[in-house]
């Protein structure tokens, strides 16, 4: 059943977070599943959409230790519940939401339920409704998720109060992005980091830091390693010192370089540095965005080599970055594929440090001990020049150069501009604030020197021990919101229509693959015209790869698509009927059944084949069907003649090659001549093969086609019950 949206919208004034802070994997050390295993692995959930391949393994879904982040933005949160819901299935339980763009410019909270571009709102409403889906998400699978967004920008403590207050349970929190990415003014945004990282501690969430945007913005990403050290320094002590334990601390790391560059010779010295130098604090591996284009081959790729790292050092939270970063199609199927990649190569390589060891001399642990030497140097410059302020000021972040070389391009901020500056001012000598979480001078004494360690205790709480006291704003805007949007799409909420989707419920959009005999600019615009023929509007190119200048290009387009499918009309294939084992083997038994089969045509594959019939992997050899293979490249006439010859009962061709739709001619032909033999009518004649869709093969003649992921017990379940019709 699918979520429903409306209900969890029901009552959002009275909804209170269940609990609060964030959670770690269980780890279940030394894991049995199936016939496995698994040294560095979670608890298995409750509920739960395996790897494609499970099937050969029980369907089991082992999880692995590290939390998996997904970046859910789509613009429209009920959506986003939607796809929450789908990445949890798959093993994700750190949902991180991405803001509007332009959020952090914002001076206050905003309210309702707006539509957002580039990321959602956050707002007290949305942020309430999906914590509310996510516990009973959580519910579900058997695994608490965890909850996150950012904490930056002008707002910055009021956005860190209102997620204390809701229970989010963990944050991106560095004043250093607010100044190097958003210009906002540095003492306002260092202050408002005390009190951001003082609720941050209050609420016991993970704080994740900014230093990976360096990686992201630097014009050669390998060049800020020491810099990157140092910015999560300054962050992470700081918030250590405000009160944050080390281990709600995460340091955002990515490996700076990318392919086609010698990757992890230059990645991996740099992720031991990191853990060397951070002992005690908790690594969030997220991989390079700024070197994923719009190749969902080649993000894959980074990914698992970014993950690589990650087990050859250590992972806390394993990020999942969707290519959409490269092509901006943040699309539901893309967050899951990223969970579905991390799970897959987070399993493979489970244990690997048992089995190999990272040299403790040579070049690894010479650039191990160069990389962090830069670091100190560019700590101790700063700290010379007056400090990170100056620093920044000199522009010393996000240079191009290695340091100590400098590229000179780093980018500077004034110590009195950027946004905000000069709105710090210093507390009265009788200022007061009755809150719990609260960094600084508060002045309780002049009121209640008993109060001092709890000033809300005067007011008989603050909003943090007293929700009551949240005013609660439900929309703000009558037409931008999400009763309005969801009144447009009652049917396809319901689930009475349907409609393509990729981020939004029914917007039509379908994803088409095209390759052309020609170049790209060509291709491109030969790939609007199919557009235009296939009725889609808004078609746009969203991806193209060369497969040869002149002879192949590769396109992806988008596209709407806007016909609606009425559920009720749906006419549904009958669920694939199988025999139990011992029903066929009875069958069997009680009637013998021989059979003759090989690959026909010119086609040399066999190993499709003897996966039906041999005993080794289940095939209906082992119900007791007698099997005469006749090998490959068999032709029409020695099947049927074997057919007639021993007496089968049935024939199974193989058909595997299927340029210029041979498989199905040769489907034909052996229904032409079973039929001139005078046989048609005595024998079943079943066709089997990767390409051969079941409608299709029996359009062409056979009984039955069986295609990619048939099993022995499938064909022997139709032998057996074509048989009583003949
Ligand atoms: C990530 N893929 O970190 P706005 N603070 C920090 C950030 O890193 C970010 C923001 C705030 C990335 C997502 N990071 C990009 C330390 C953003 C966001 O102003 O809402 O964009 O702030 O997982």
């Amino acid at each position: 059943m699918r979520l429903n949206i409306e209900k969890i919208l029901e009552n959002l004034k009275d909804y209170r977070p269940r609990r609060r802070g964030w959670t770690w994997r269980k780890s279940a050390t030394d894991l049995q599943m199936d016939a496995f295993t698994y040294r560095e692995i979670s608890e298995p959930l409750k509920e739960s959409v395996p790897l494609i391949t499970a099937h050969n393994f029980n369907n089991i879904d082992p999880q692995p230790l590290p939390v998996i982040t997904t970046e859910i933005a789509s613009g429209r949160f009920e959506d986003d519940i939607r796809r929450m819901r789908m990445a949890a299935h798959h093993g994700a339980d750190h949902i991180m939401v991405i803001r509007t763009a332009g959020q952090s410019h914002f001076d206050g909270l905003l309210e309702g339920t707006p539509q957002g571009i580039g990321g959602v709102p956050i707002t007290r409403k949305q942020v309430r409704a999906q914590r509310k889906a996510l516990d009973f998400i959580e519910d579900e699978v058997g695994r608490p998720i965890n909850y996150h967004s950012y904490v930056s920008g002008v707002a910055g403590p009021d956005i860190a109060v209102m997620f204390a207050e809701e229970g989010v349970n963990g944050v991106h929190q560095d004043p250093q992005y607010n100044v190097i990415y958003r210009n906002i003014n540095m003492v306002r945004s260092f202050v408002d980091a005390c009190e951001s990282k003082m609720l941050i501690k209050w609420a016991n969430q993970a704080q994740i830091d900014g230093a990976h945007n360096a990686n992201a913005t630097a014009r050669d990403a390998w060049k800020v390693m020491p810099e990157l050290m140092v910015q999560h320094a300054i962050n992470s002590l700081f918030s250590h010192k405000v009160g944050i334990p080390k281990e709600n601390i995460c340091l955002s790391t990515v490996p700076p370089t990318s392919t086609p560059a010698p990757s992890i010779f230059m990645d991996l010295p740099y992720a031991v540095a990191l853990r060397q130098l951070f002992a005690g604090y908790r690594m969030r591996a997220q991989m390079h965005t700024k070197y994923i284009q719009s190749s969902t081959r080649e993000a894959t790729v980074t990914h698992v080599l970014n993950m690589l790292i990650s087990k050859l050092t250590s992972v806390d939270i394993q990020s999942t970055i969707t290519p959409d970063e490269g092509r901006n199609v943040p699309w539901h199927m893309y967050n899951i594929e990223a969970c579905d990649t991390a799970k897959q190569a987070l399993l493979a390589m489970d244990g690997i440090m048992d089995l190999v060891e990272l040299k403790t001399d040579g070049p690894l642990a010479a650039k191990v001990r160069e990389l962090q030497e830069r670091a100190v140097l560019f700590m101790e410059e700063m700290v010379e020049l007056g400090g990170y302020f100056a620093a920044v000021e000199a522009g010393f972040f996000v240079d191009s150069g290695c340091y100590p070389e400098r590229g000179g391009d780093g980018i500077r901020r004034e110590m009195n501009g950027g946004i905000g500056a000069g709105s710090v001012v210093p507390r009265e000598k009788d200022y007061f604030a009755p809150v719990t979480a609260h960094y600084g001078y508060n002045n309780v004494a002049q009121y209640d020197p008993g109060a001092e360690n709890d000033p809300a205790n005067l007011i008989g709480g603050c909003t943090l021990e007293d929700p009551e006291k949240i005013i609660y704003i439900d929309e703000l805007d009558e037409t931008d919101n999400v009763n309005e949007r969801m009144k447009d799409l009652k049917p396809y909420h319901a689930g009475t229509k349907l409609r393509p989707e990729m981020e939004w419920m029914a917007d039509g959009t379908v994803l088409i693959n095209l390759c052309f005999p020609t170049d790209v600019r060509r291709a491109e615009a030969a790939a609007l015209e199919c557009a235009k023929a296939m009725n889609l509007t808004e078609a746009a190119i969203i991806s193209r790869e060369i497969l040869h200048h002149a002879e192949g290009t590769r396109i992806e387009m988008k596209g709407k698509l806007s016909i609606d499918i009425d559920t009720a009309s749906l006419v549904l294939a009958p669920e694939p009927d199988i025999l139990s084992d011992d029903e066929i083997r009875a069958a069997i038994d009680a009637q013998p059944l021989t059979i003759v089969c090989g690959t026909v045509g010119e086609d040399e594959h066999s190993v499709g084949l003897r996966e039906i019939i041999d005993i080794k992997h289940g095939g209906i050899e082992k119900y007791g069907i007698k099997v005469h293979y006749l090998g490959t490249s068999v032709p029409v006439e020695k099947l049927l003649g074997a057919a007639v010859e021993l007496n089968a009962q049935a024939v199974l061709a193989s058909v595997i090659i299927s340029h210029d739709d041979i498989h199905y001619k040769n489907i034909a032909a052996i229904d032409r001549l079973a039929k001139e033999m005078g046989i048609r009518e005595k024998i079943i004649f079943v066709a089997g093969g990767t390409q051969v869709a079941p409608e299709s093969a029996v359009a062409h003649g056979a009984d039955a086609g069986f295609g990619r992921g048939t099993k022995g017990a499938h064909v022997a379940t139709f032998l057996v019950k074509q048989r009583k019709k003949i």
